[in-house]
């Protein structure tokens, strides 16, 4: 059984966090600590630790995870000048947090995607 993280206690509003938006499945709040003037982070709410722990039966969420990017960018005002969305797997990606998220980063020019 994966160990939860401070993700879960966000989802279930148990510590603060700035959340754009809930649903059944996803929730997206504010990065802590934001790489741009845009940086907001998506993610299931149930656990999946990393990338590679993904199953055909979170579908559901991941999708859902993908559109309400969209929509949050949209609703950011980045979405015609263009943003990144990314997610680190494991100590190679650079992944801090084992609940997966996507990261919706933009409102500047973000310069190469490996620079
Ligand atoms: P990653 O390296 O892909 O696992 O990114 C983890 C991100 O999570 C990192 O950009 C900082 C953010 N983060 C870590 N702890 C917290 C927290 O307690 N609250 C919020 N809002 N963001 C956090």
């Amino acid at each position: 059984m994966a160990e939860e993280t401070i993700f879960s206690k966000i989802i279930r509003r148990e510590i603060p966090a700035d959340i754009l938006y809930q649903d059944e499945l996803v929730t997206a709040f504010r990065d802590i600590s934001p790489k741009a003037p845009t940086h907001i982070l998506i993610v299931p709410n149930h656990l999946i630790p990393t990338a590679n722990d993904m199953k055909a039966s979170d579908e559901p969420a991941l999708g859902r995870m993908m559109t309400v990017a969209a929509k949050l960018a949209a609703e950011a005002g980045i979405a015609k000048d263009g943003y990144r969305l990314i997610m680190n797997c494991n100590k190679h990606g650079g992944q801090e947090v084992y609940h997966i998220h996507i990261h919706l980063v933009g409102g500047e020019p973000l310069g190469p995607m490996l620079s």
